[in-house]
């Protein structure tokens, strides 16, 4: 059975189209967002970024106890794996499927949802939007900084695609008049990835230095 902590939004749905199409079994956990149950803590240690849809999958493959996955995409993508079904196998097919995914997560779905966030919350949505994308940055570097108190690296013990895709992103934080002094993990695995080998000679050999020149 998979518990997907759920509400009716375009990335609730989503989950949901899947598991209807799949015959997976499920059941529906209310996360009442309109309610802030997002922020609860129970819910934010299944979804670490306070962000609805995130599942509990209570029969992994792998026979291994209950594994929680936050982010739509990271669950499609799990539940698509699991089950084999709406995902090539062909190296071609399963590439294109993941282009459109991350094309929907990481484009249309935010351009969507912050337009609704500004056109439905402000009248003065460019003083509010300025406020708003400094102080969301600044959560989610407390978010990672809570994650890299648990593990050294962002996924595990490992260095993965997911520090190599976060990093250029948080060593822009002067840029973005942001202060990391208050997020020690995060500071501590800065240095750390800034330090490798192929870290330093990716800002060497850029034509400019994001950050600062602090290479
Ligand atoms: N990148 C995330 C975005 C999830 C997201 O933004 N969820 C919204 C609802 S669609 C949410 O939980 N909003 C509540 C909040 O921001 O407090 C994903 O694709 O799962």
């Amino acid at each position: 059975m998979i518990d997907v902590y759920y509400w009716p939004t375009p990335n609730g749905l989503k989950i949901v189209i899947f598991l209807e199409e799949s015959g997976l079994p499920y059941r529906k956990i209310p996360v009442d967002l309109l309610a802030g149950e997002q922020h609860e803590q129970e819910f934010v240690k299944i979804s670490p970024s306070g962000k609805m849809p995130a599942i509990v999958d209570n029969e992994p493959s792998d026979g291994g106890k209950s594994v929680a996955i936050f982010e739509s995409g990271a669950i499609l993508l799990y539940l698509a794996e699991k089950s084999g079904l709406f995902i090539p196998t062909d190296a071609r097919g399963r590439s294109a499927t993941i282009q459109w995914l991350f094309w929907q997560v990481g484009g249309l779905g935010p351009a969507g949802g912050l337009y609704h966030h500004f056109f439905a919350t402000t009248q003065d949505s460019q003083i509010h939007s300025e406020d708003y994308f400094h102080r969301e940055v600044a959560r989610l570097y407390g978010v990672l900084d809570h994650r890299l108190g648990i593990t050294h690296f962002v996924a595990g013990d490992a260095y993965t695609i997911a520090d190599m895709a976060i990093f250029p992103w948080v060593t822009v934080w002067r840029n973005q008049k942001q202060e990391l002094s208050g997020f020690p993990n995060l500071l501590r695995w800065e240095e750390e990835v800034r330090r490798r080998p192929a870290t330093i000679r990716t800002y060497l050999n850029a034509s400019h230095f994001p950050g600062g020149r602090r290479h």
